[in-house]
């Protein structure tokens, strides 16, 4: 990824995304592959996971990853406002569907995916119970993702579960899909969520998602405690890859 100033982003007139640098992160590179979609050409301003990122937070009032800054507008941060503003900045064919009921399900969906307490951030969580048990307590203290994502250890067995609940209706839902798509017989949002998210459930091999090795074991470790769930799921997403989505993954 060719990654850009602050200072640079700023002097342009088009759009910034600050993206997690170095990692596949999940959310950002959802984002990406929005505007990338809509032949939306950004600047990537690089985001450092687990640290303080004083810079951007001066600039935008956020500390992590993704946000959309354009022209005039306030700092975008959520999968839905990233999607809205995709879809008005860019060409192509749409990622929401025209009928209603069809659009509530894909924004439904990314919520279940990528919002709080979604799939995302039951997965984070079962990677940072692992990370708090390897720690010391001083690591741990110094980095700010474990409180800004509401790490408590009392919280594991719900979020095992609530990532396990997802992964069954996600793959009932796939099931009882005829097209291969999640909703309907085109790509939208939704596949598209899911497509980069599974990588917090089996990430993809390196030819395609060329992680750094440790960022690799992070990521398996949702998998492994999620392990017996239905292979549609990655169906899905290989599906989304080999057709729609560009790889190999660059951050
Ligand atoms: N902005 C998203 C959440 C984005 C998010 O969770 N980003 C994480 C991905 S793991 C991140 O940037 N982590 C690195 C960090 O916090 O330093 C939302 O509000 O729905």
């Amino acid at each position: 990824m060719d990654y850009v100033s602050i200072k640079a982003a700023q002097a342009s007139a088009g759009l910034a995304l600050v993206v997690n640098a170095g990692v596949p992160g999940p959310w950002s590179e959802s984002a990406k592959a929005l505007f990338r979609h809509h032949q939306i050409p950004f600047l990537a301003v690089p985001q450092i996971p687990a640290a303080a990122n004083d810079a951007l937070v001066e600039w935008t009032g956020h500390r992590n990853a993704p946000i959309a800054v354009y022209p005039g507008e306030v700092p975008m941060t959520r999968a839905l406002e990233l999607l809205q503003l995709a879809e008005r900045l860019g060409s192509g064919p749409s990622l929401l569907p025209q009928a209603r009921s069809s659009r509530i399900q894909v924004t439904g969906w990314i919520q279940e995916i990528a919002g709080e307490a979604g799939f995302g951030w039951c997965a984070r969580h079962l990677i940072f119970e692992t990370w708090a048990r390897q720690m010391n307590p001083e690591v741990r203290a110094a980095n700010p993702m474990f409180s800004a994502y509401g790490y408590d250890e009392r919280r594991q067995e719900s979020m095992l579960e609530g990532a396990q609940s997802f992964l069954r209706d996600l793959a009932k839902a796939l099931k009882a899909s005829p097209t291969g798509y999640l909703i309907g017989d085109q790509l939208t949002a939704a596949d598209l969520y899911w497509a980069y998210f599974s990588n917090l459930l089996a990430p993809l091999p390196g030819e395609v998602n060329p992680m750094q090795a440790a960022s690799r074991v992070a990521y398996e470790i949702p998998g492994q405690l999620l392990g017996g769930y239905d292979p549609i799921l990655l169906a899905h997403r290989d599906f989304m890859f080999k057709t729609h989505l560009q790889q190999p993954l660059d951050f």
